[in-house]
Formats: structure tokens, C-alpha cells, sequence
């Protein structure tokens, strides 16, 4: 593979599984054990708001106690190693977490938002948020009291950023999917457009994802050897 300049970069759970965070649909994985209907829909949230910030208050404990591991820190560096060559890794990642900043990555696009930022539903201005939420939280901007929401994307909600991440794609001569199992729209779809647009594919995973059959090459193993040992091929 020549040296690419311009590596767009998709991330899943399983860049965070070794940091302890579950993953999703791994057998014992958070939708395997709980029905993201009940707990991941601006539906469950209006039905049952109570367990919905349970859920999220369990998560964000998790993420605030995680440590980055040896594959975030890896994309960090490769990205600092791309600009000085004056090429872009372009990072987006699925995870609600922060293992990416943590590591040093900078400009981290999150098209499914972040668990450490809640989101006032009565006045729109997202804070940047540490502790538990519950019906008794109050936002800082303007005062209302038990509006504020995870700041996550839940199913049926239109995901961030959608306008950047598709002109980055556009514009990438790779195209690098880590830790994702390919069932979640539209960030599924990100490999097809990427072949469509003539641009090399490259899977990081455990194992083969759902999109497997879509990529043109692939690597499986932990991410936190996987990933290093390719970004090291490319020099980077
Ligand atoms: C939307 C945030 C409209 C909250 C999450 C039927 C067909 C097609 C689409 C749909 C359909 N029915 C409904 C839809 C749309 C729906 C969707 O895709 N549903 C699926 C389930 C069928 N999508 C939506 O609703 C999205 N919005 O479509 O809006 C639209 C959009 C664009 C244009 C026009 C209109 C919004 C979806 C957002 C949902 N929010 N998260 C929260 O975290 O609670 S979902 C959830 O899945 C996760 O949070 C994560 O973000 C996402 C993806 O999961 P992965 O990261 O891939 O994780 P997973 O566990 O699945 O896989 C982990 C992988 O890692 C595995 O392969 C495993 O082998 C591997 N692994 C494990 N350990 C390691 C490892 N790999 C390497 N190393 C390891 N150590």
C-alpha cells in the first residue's frame, strides 16, 4: 500500500473493550443483556426516564474510571505523525467515551455524542457532565430543572456531524474501520460509500464483522496489538 496522507478512521466498541468498556452486540454485550428499545430511544426516555438515567449514570461511572489502552494511543500518535507530514488522520468515532482525547487525540469527531456531556431538551446547550443525571438535575445555562439528557444519539435520532464526517470520506485515501461490528446505520454504510469513491478499505477487528465481504483488506486480532501493527506498516 503506498503512503497514504489523508486516513479516514472509523472506530466501534471494540477500540474500548480493552479498556474495560463493554462492547454492544459481543455475546454478554450491553444489547445482548439489555433491549436497547427500552433504554436507547428518545421513546424509552419519554416512557421511562428514570431507568434511562440509571443506565447512563452506570455507564458514565465506567467510562470516567476507564484508562485509554494501547490502540487509542496509537491513532493519537499516527495523527500527530500524518500532520507533521502534512496529512490528516480524520478520527470518528462511534463511542460515547473520551479514551480517544485521553489518549491525545485532537478534533475527535463523536457522530453518536458523548456520555460525559448532558444536553438541556429546554434550552439545547450541551455542558460538559460528570456526574449522575436525574430528574432533579438542573442546567447550568438556564436553570430548568429535570430537562437534561445524556448527550448521546439514541436510535431513531439523527447522528452528529453527519455533513463533515461524509466530506472527510470524501476526500480520504484510506479508509480504516476499527472495532465496529457494521450493524449500526449510518455508519455502516461508511465502507461501501468509501469502495464507491475508489478508495482502499481496511477492517481491524476481532473478527469478521457484518461488512466483512465489503472490505478489501482485513486484520484480525485485539486492537490493541492489531491497530499499532498496522499504523507501523504504514510508517506511521
Ligand atoms: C439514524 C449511543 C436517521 C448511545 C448508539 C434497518 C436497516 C438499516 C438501518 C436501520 C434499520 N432500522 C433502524 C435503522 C437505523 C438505526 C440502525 O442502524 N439500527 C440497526 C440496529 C439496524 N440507526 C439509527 O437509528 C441511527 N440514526 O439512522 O438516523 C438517518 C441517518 C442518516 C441519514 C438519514 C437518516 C442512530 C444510531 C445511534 C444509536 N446509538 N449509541 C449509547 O451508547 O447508549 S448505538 C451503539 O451501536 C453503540 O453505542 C455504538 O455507537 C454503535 C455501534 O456499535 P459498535 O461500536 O460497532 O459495537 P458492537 O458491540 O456492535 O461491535 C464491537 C465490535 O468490536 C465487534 O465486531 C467485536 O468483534 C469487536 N471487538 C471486540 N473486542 C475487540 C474488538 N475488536 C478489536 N479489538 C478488541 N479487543
Amino acid at each position: 500500500m503506498s503512503a497514504p496522507k489523508r486516513i479516514f478512521v472509523l472506530t466501534g466498541a471494540g477500540v474500548s473493550a480493552e479498556s474495560g468498556l463493554g462492547t454492544f452486540r459481543d455475546r454478554g454485550g450491553i444489547w445482548a443483556r439489555f433491549d436497547p428499545m427500552k433504554l436507547a430511544t428518545p421513546e424509552a426516555y419519554a416512557a421511562d426516564p428514570d431507568t434511562v438515567l440509571d443506565f447512563y449514570d452506570h455507564r458514565r461511572r465506567g467510562v470516567v474510571a476507564a484508562k485509554p489502552n494501547a490502540a487509542h494511543v496509537a491513532l493519537a500518535r499516527a495523527a500527530a505523525r500524518l500532520a507533521e507530514r502534512g496529512g490528516e488522520l480524520f478520527l470518528c468515532t462511534q463511542n460515547v467515551d473520551d479514551l480517544h482525547e485521553r489518549a491525545g487525540s485532537r478534533a475527535v469527531v463523536h457522530m453518536h455524542g458523548e456520555l460525559l456531556k448532558a444536553r438541556c431538551t429546554a434550552c439545547e446547550v450541551v455542558t460538559p457532565w460528570r456526574d449522575d443525571l436525574n430528574r432533579a438535575s438542573s442546567c447550568p445555562a438556564c436553570g430548568s430543572v429535570g430537562r437534561m439528557r445524556p448527550d448521546v444519539v439514541w436510535f431513531g435520532e439523527m447522528p452528529m456531524q453527519l455533513d463533515t464526517i461524509e466530506a472527510a470520506l470524501a476526500e480520504a485515501d484510506l479508509f480504516v474501520a476499527v472495532g465496529t461490528s457494521g450493524a449500526v446505520y449510518p455508519a455502516a454504510s461508511y465502507v461501501r460509500q468509501a469502495r464507491a469513491l475508489n478508495i482502499p478499505t481496511c477492517e481491524i477487528n476481532l473478527e469478521p464483522s457484518d461488512n466483512a465481504d465489503a472490505f478489501d483488506e482485513a486484520r484480525y486480532g485485539p486492537a490493541s496489538t492489531a491497530l499499532p501493527h498496522f499504523l507501523a506498516a504504514l510508517d506511521l
